[in-house]
């Protein structure tokens, strides 16, 4: 009887594994507009990620900082109504330079994904 009931057991843990959320991938950066290592004819007004998955918008960000590191204020991070991967933030005017995109994603799973990319404004 011991024998069946771990057999059970066993077969209830493996099932939830597969159904776990964590057997998929975490947030992470799928697509950006700009592209990671562009350079830009024209400054961007905004700053577009796409990530793999839903986006917490609390606990998610991005941070814009100029050539000499320094922040540049931007809007707060916003999530598209419409497609919950999607993160955008408005720019201001942005001058002829190298920039730096630091982003934080929270997935719908909690796990907290950060990453950087740089493109230049010519
Ligand atoms: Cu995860």
């Amino acid at each position: 009887m011991k024998a069946l009931r771990t057999i059970i057991i066993a077969s209830a843990m493996a099932a939830a594994t597969l159904a776990s959320p964590f057997a998929a991938a975490h947030a992470g950066l799928k697509n950006s507009d700009p592209m990671a290592g562009s350079t830009l004819e024209v400054a961007p007004k905004k700053i577009t990620l796409t990530f793999n998955e839903k986006v917490e918008a609390t606990f998610s960000s991005i941070v814009l900082t100029n050539g000499e590191g320094k922040a540049v204020a931007t809007s707060k991070a916003i999530v598209d109504e419409a497609n919950h991967a999607i993160m955008r933030v408005d720019v201001p005017t942005l001058s002829t330079g190298a920039y730096s995109v630091t982003w934080v994603a929270v997935g719908g799973d909690g796990h907290r994904r950060k990453g950087d990319f740089k493109f230049t404004v010519k």
